[in-house]
């Protein structure tokens, strides 16, 4: 067994271990775990995870933890390149995390998933949970949902880039995706002064897609007096014990991006190589 995948084998040990201890938690329920365990269908049943501790792997790994859906984590370094590996492209030909494979998809045969908010819709549909009751309430959670994943995350993606990593500071970028994300935070501020949650008065996948992106709102050059709505909801989200536990997933593993091999990785040549 080489290192890497000793480590991995270690890992997955110590999650396995630990989720087989919290395998019936969810969270508007009180079923005792013997009684949540036998009403799988199949008690092998096991979603494997294919993340990061980054924005996107965050979404996934606090809806599995809020869902308490059994889950074996497999660590894909970005920074070293593991979304270029063929089998990890198969089931993300984006080359990007976060992705699953769920060995009980609706058919009862596996199913692999690449996008996050295609990834929360399929887990928020299979466990019956944070999508909003009402017909109304689930287009108004997919629409905010969608923002984040056409705006939110896009847009903080690329102010982060230009401020934090671009080898060169390009002012007009750096004022562009500023004033963009400044101006996305308003948005958010605007809907939850009249709302508890971006959908309404409950807590759904539109929130949890949101909220790591607004974890570094320093480096996004928010200041969160400019946005006390916003700040509000953000802090009330960061209490939720299963969103504490998952930015945690993986969070050991994140070094900081100053790695030039890296870099070129995610930014240079090796991303725009044809596959
Ligand atoms: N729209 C995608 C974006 C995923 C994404 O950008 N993932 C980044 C990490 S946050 C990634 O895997 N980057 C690796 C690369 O670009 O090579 C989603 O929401 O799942």
């Amino acid at each position: 067994m080489n290192k890497d995948t000793g480590f991995q084998h270690a890992l997955e040990r110590r999650w396995s271990l630990r989720r087989s201890s919290l395998i019936c938690r969810r969270p508007d329920e009180n079923r005792d775990p013997v009684s949540f365990f036998l009403i799988k269908k199949n008690g092998n049943d096991m979603i494997d995870l294919y993340s990061m501790a980054t924005p996107n792997g965050h979404k996934i790994h606090i809806m599995l933890e809020e869902c308490g859906l059994p889950y074996r984590i497999h660590h894909v370094d970005i920074g070293k390149g593991d979304q270029f590996k063929p089998a990890f492209l198969k089931i993300s030909p984006n080359n990007k995390i976060p992705a699953i494979v769920d060995s009980d998809g609706p058919d009862g045969k596996p199913i692999s998933l690449f996008e996050s908010g295609a990834i929360l819709i399929y887990l928020a549909s299979k466990v019956g949970q944070f999508l909003g009751e009402t017909d109304r309430e689930k287009y108004t959670t997919l629409q905010w949902l969608m923002f984040q994943m056409g705006g939110l995350g896009p847009m903080l993606g690329q102010a982060h880039h230009f401020r934090i990593y671009a080898p060169e500071k390009i002012d007009y970028a750096v004022t562009r995706y500023t004033n963009e994300a400044k101006r996305l935070y308003g948005v958010l501020d605007k809907q939850l002064a009249n709302h508890a949650y971006l959908a309404g008065d409950t807590y759904t996948i539109a929130d949890i897609a949101c909220f790591p992106w607004t974890r570094s709102w320093k480096n996004q050059g928010i200041d969160w007096a400019d946005y006390p709505h916003a700040k509000r909801w953000f802090d009330t989200i960061s209490e939720r014990p299963a969103v504490q536990r998952g930015v945690e997933v993986l969070a050991a593993l994140r070094k900081p991006l100053v790695d030039e091999k890296a870099k070129e990785m995610l930014f240079g040549q090796t991303q725009y190589n044809k596959r």
